[in-house]
C-alpha cells in the first residue's frame, strides 16, 4: 500500500471522464488499497481514483465518525439506479479544493449498483453522510466538482483563488530551481 498524491484544483485532470473497469483484478484490488490509504492519511471520507490522477470508475468510501469502527466501501463502477425526490443540504468539502466548504443540495437517498472488491455486483441504499459521498464520488467519475452546483460568481472566486496559488508555486519552484 502506499499513499499517493492528491491532484488539486485548477488541475485539468480533474475535469476527465473516468473510464469503466472492465475486470476486478489484483491491480484493481492494489489501486483500491491505495486509494484507502491515501483517503485516511489525508483524511477523508471518500476518494476517487481520477484524484490520484488515475481516470477509472474506482471509488472509495468511509463514512464513520472517528470514534467509530471504520467501514470501509469499494465501489467500482457505481452507478445511481435511483434517487429520492426530497433534497438534502450538506455542507460539502473536497480534498481536491483543500479548506474551501459550501452548502450543496442533493437528493436525500440514493440506491446504487457497483461491483465490489471481488467483481461482484452489489447495491445499496444510502442516506445521510453515505447518500452525499456516494454523488460527490461519482461526480468525480464524470469530471464533475461539487463546486459546479454553485453560483458562478463562487466558482470563478474559488478557481482563481487556487489558479493564482498553482501559479505562486510555479514561480517559486522555479526562482529555486536558478539558485
Ligand atoms: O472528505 C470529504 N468529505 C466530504 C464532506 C462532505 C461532502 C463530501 C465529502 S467528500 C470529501 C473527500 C473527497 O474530496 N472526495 O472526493
Ligand atoms: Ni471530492
Amino acid at each position: 500500500m502506499a499513499i499517493r498524491p492528491i491532484i488539486s484544483l485548477p488541475d485539468p485532470r480533474l475535469r476527465l471522464k473516468s473510464e469503466p473497469i472492465a475486470v476486478v483484478d489484483d491491480a484493481v484490488r492494489a489501486l483500491m488499497d491505495d486509494m484507502l490509504e491515501t483517503m485516511y492519511d489525508a483524511p477523508g471520507i471518500g476518494l476517487a481514483a481520477v484524484q490520484i490522477g488515475v481516470p477509472k470508475r474506482v471509488i472509495v468510501i468511509d463514512p464513520a465518525k472517528k470514534d467509530e469502527e471504520p467501514r470501509a466501501l469499494f465501489l467500482v463502477n457505481p452507478q445511481i439506479v435511483w434517487s429520492s425526490e426530497a433534497r438534502s443540504s450538506y455542507e460539502e468539502g473536497c480534498l481536491s479544493i483543500p479548506d474551501y466548504y459550501e452548502e450543496v443540495e442533493r437528493p436525500s437517498k440514493v440506491r446504487a449498483r457497483f461491483l465490489d472488491r471481488m467483481g461482484k455486483l452489489q447495491e445499496i441504499e444510502a442516506e445521510g453522510v453515505l447518500a452525499t459521498a456516494l454523488q460527490h464520488e461519482i461526480d468525480h467519475l464524470n469530471g464533475v466538482l461539487f463546486i459546479d452546483y454553485l453560483s458562478k460568481l463562487k466558482r470563478d472566486r474559488v478557481v482563481k483563488k487556487f489558479t493564482k496559488a498553482a501559479k505562486r508555486e510555479a514561480e517559486e519552484r522555479a526562482a529555486e530551481a536558478r539558485v
